[in-house]
């Protein structure tokens, strides 16, 4: 990271920043999931051409780990009930012989793939379409991530292989990109990205994750990614990105590189423009594909877990070809 002299507070630094407050109503708690409506659904559907689907959600809780956040403890999976129980005597005694396993799940609601809540990050005691930080007191009270899951995320999906661009078979620790870079991969791609598109970027990063040793991916942690810039800002409200899915943990690059600011596009994006924040995807098997037929869109679905006051929610995104 490279820091000359102090770092700026968001304040400063987003002072000129566009911001889509009060745009669809005081009350709007999906933001620029607006943009997403019956025609945006109908020309995602117009992308299915063969008919072959892909996930992009992470197994959650293998006994080796899953990729987080650091500081954020892995997901927990807990036996409730199963066989040996009814070895023992001490199963349920339901009438006609039935047995049955339970079990439940202690997680971080942003322990695995998962759709940030709008009010998730915030700067200046003010949140997305500046409602009071103190709603997020004890659950967010408003732009949880239930509305979110209420509405869902439907749309034409586009993804560009950024380390795939670069020759690479993931991007390297810090290694930042613009949205001049993503047009240009696009052209590369042989795809256009349009206005509204659901954009979903590869790094290679996650699928790194899995055949890296742990203590070298999350040493200093310092992920690849999309770098702040006003342009880059300007690029997606004008674009009406209605979200933006990557293939790392935070979807940006961690501490931008010129002032050392950590997430400012989660500022600039998620809490000015309302841009809904899908993480943790894995996007190789997707981009194998779309590399081997030659289509980079497709109809992109998902729809986070309706979890009232939740900052965030695991989701695992449907693609179809
Ligand atoms: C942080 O909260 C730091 O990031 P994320 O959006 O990845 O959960």
């Amino acid at each position: 990271m490279c820091v000359s002299g102090d770092i700026p507070h968001a304040r400063e630094l987003l002072k000129d920043a566009p911001k889509n407050w009060g745009k669809w109503g005081p009350d709007d708690e999906v933001g620029s999931l607006n943009y997403l409506n019956e025609p945006e659904v109908l020309s995602g559907r117009d992308c299915i051409r063969s008919g072959k689907t892909f996930t992009l959600g992470l197994e959650i809780g293998r006994p080796e780990g899953d990729p987080i956040w650091p500081g954020r403890p892995q997901p927990q999976r807990v036996q409730i009930r199963d066989r040996g129980d009814f070895l023992a005597g001490a199963g349920k005694n339901y009438p006609g012989g039935l047995e049955d396993s339970d079990d439940m799940i202690i997680m971080m609601l942003q322990g695995s793939t998962q759709y940030d809540a709008l009010g998730h990050v915030w700067y200046d005691d003010q949140i997305w379409n500046g409602y009071p930080a103190e709603t997020t007191a004890g659950g967010l009270k408003k732009a949880s991530v239930c509305p979110i899951g209420e509405r869902g995320v439907v749309g034409r999906g586009v993804l560009i292989d950024m380390a795939r661009h670069r020759g690479k078979k993931v991007l390297g620790r810090g290694e930042t990109f613009t949205h001049k870079d993503l047009m240009e991969a696009a052209a590369a791609q042989g795809v256009e990205i349009r206005k509204r598109d659901i954009l979903v970027i590869r790094t290679g990063w996650i699928g790194s994750f899995y055949y890296t040793p742990a203590e070298e991916f999350y040493k200093d942690f310092l992920e690849p990614g999309l770098t702040y810039s006003p342009e880059l800002v300007q690029w997606f409200a004008d674009m009406e990105i209605p979200s933006l899915c990557t293939d790392t943990i935070a979807n940006e690059v961690t501490f931008e590189p010129e002032t050392g600011v950590l997430l400012p596009l989660h500022m600039a994006l998620m809490r000015n423009l309302g841009i809904t924040l899908a993480e943790i995807l894995l996007l190789d098997k997707l981009a194998d594909d779309c590399a081997a037929d030659g289509q980079w869109d497709f109809l992109y679905t998902a729809a986070p877990l309706k979890v009232v006051q939740g900052t965030g929610a695991p989701v695992n995104p449907v693609v179809i070809k």
